[in-house]
């Protein structure tokens, strides 16, 4: 097969990681015979920087076009001074806008040489698995206005969705759940928030659309402490914008390490976005120790979900899973007798793990 990829490296660690995607990329194409084109263009704070817009026309276009596209990571403090219409998570969170990327699909699933790695009892960990499906083009993060008022004083954010944009991430959720345990968990804030009780209407009138799919509803603040204390009571997870972002992040602690997490941004049909649920880390930036497997992860995701590549996505999470069994780990993780590597020999790893 043919394939176009838009490559968006974007800041700090999404350089070095995108090399590490492209690396794997590259081995699967040569072992299956596909033939991936890949482009590159600004995003972020880089795009700042050349073209001074967190996200230039000419990525819009390059990605509107493509069959997939790949992003690193956005932000670091260097931009941290600039107006709010011009920080690189703009770019982030606009690309998204532009491409209709309405589901951010997290799969949070950890690797047996890694229940060591968490924070949490391994009783607590083990077996867990879980798809946390996060609106992404509306709420909090996109609502209108926006703004400092009163001299800097005061501050106003806006959380605005429409019915239909609740709707289709909610029907996408139980889709999600029919082809996995049938089990969901929808998190809302209904005790406070106007949202969430609209939020939580539509769950329950789309749940009779979807008898065989069983549904509970959670407040955000339950959900928090359950994720990591029952971790293993969870299917799918739905919920909006900023419950999502905060959540995926936190589920995290399961599988050892942020830099393990993939993620698929997609809509019903057409170009889907994959990047690690992870940001730039400007502290380890440049180092050569970010963990690359979150990326490479996300490239398996872009393979499954985007081209219908089933067997090449399984034998990349299946070398990931190699190389953490031989014990190989960045500083971010620990395994038991293991040996810390960068980001360049762990990725040499996973490629040979893929070829032999
Ligand atoms: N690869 C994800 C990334 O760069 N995250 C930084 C960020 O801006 N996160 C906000 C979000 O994902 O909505």
């Amino acid at each position: 097969m043919n394939k176009q990829i838009i490559l968006l490296p974007g800041d700090g660690v999404g350089k070095e990681i995108m090399e590490s995607a492209k690396l794997v990329l590259n081995v699967i194409a040569s072992e299956y015979g596909h033939n991936f084109t890949f482009h590159q263009h600004a995003i972020g704070g880089d795009a700042i920087d050349h073209y001074g817009t967190p996200l230039p026309e000419d990525t819009i276009n390059a990605c509107q076009h493509a069959d997939a596209v790949l992003l690193g990571a956005v932000g670091g403090g260097k931009w941290d001074s600039l107006p709010g219409h011009m920080r690189p998570e703009k770019g982030l969170l606009g690309i998204r806008k532009k491409l209709g990327l309405f589901a951010n699909l997290r799969p949070v699933k950890g690797f047996a040489p890694l229940l060591h790695a968490s924070p949490l009892k391994e009783e607590i960990v083990k077996n867990s698995d879980i798809l946390i499906i996060r609106e992404l083009t509306g709420g909090l993060y996109f609502g209108q206005p926006s703004e400092r008022r009163e001299n800097g004083n005061a501050v106003v954010d806006t959380l605005y969705y429409h019915r239909s944009e609740m709707e289709r991430i909610i029907d996408k959720a139980f889709q999600s759940a029919r082809l996995r345990n049938k089990q969901l968990t929808s998190v809302d804030k209904a005790n406070v928030l106007e949202s969430s009780r609209m939020w939580r209407e539509i769950v329950n009138e789309k749940s009779k659309d979807y008898p065989d799919v069983t549904v509970e509803h959670l407040l955000v603040d339950a959900a928090a402490m359950k994720l990591i204390t029952r971790p293993n009571h969870f299917d799918v997870i739905v919920t909006e914008n900023l419950f999502g972002d905060i959540l995926s992040d936190e589920a995290s602690v399961l599988t050892g390490s942020l830099g393990m997490l993939p993620s698929a941004s997609v809509r019903s049909d057409g170009v889907g976005l994959y990047e690690p649920v992870h940001g730039s880390a400007p502290d380890i930036a440049g180092k050569g120790i970010a963990n690359p497997l979150g990326m490479i992860l996300s490239a398996a995701m872009m393979l499954k979900y985007s081209f219908g590549m089933e067997e090449e996505a399984e034998e990349i999470e299946e070398a990931v899973q190699e190389s953490l069994e031989q014990g190989y780990h960045t500083p971010d993780l620990q395994i038991k007798g293991g040996k810390q590597v960068g980001t360049k020999e762990l990725t040499e790893i996973v490629v040979d793990n893929l070829t032999t």
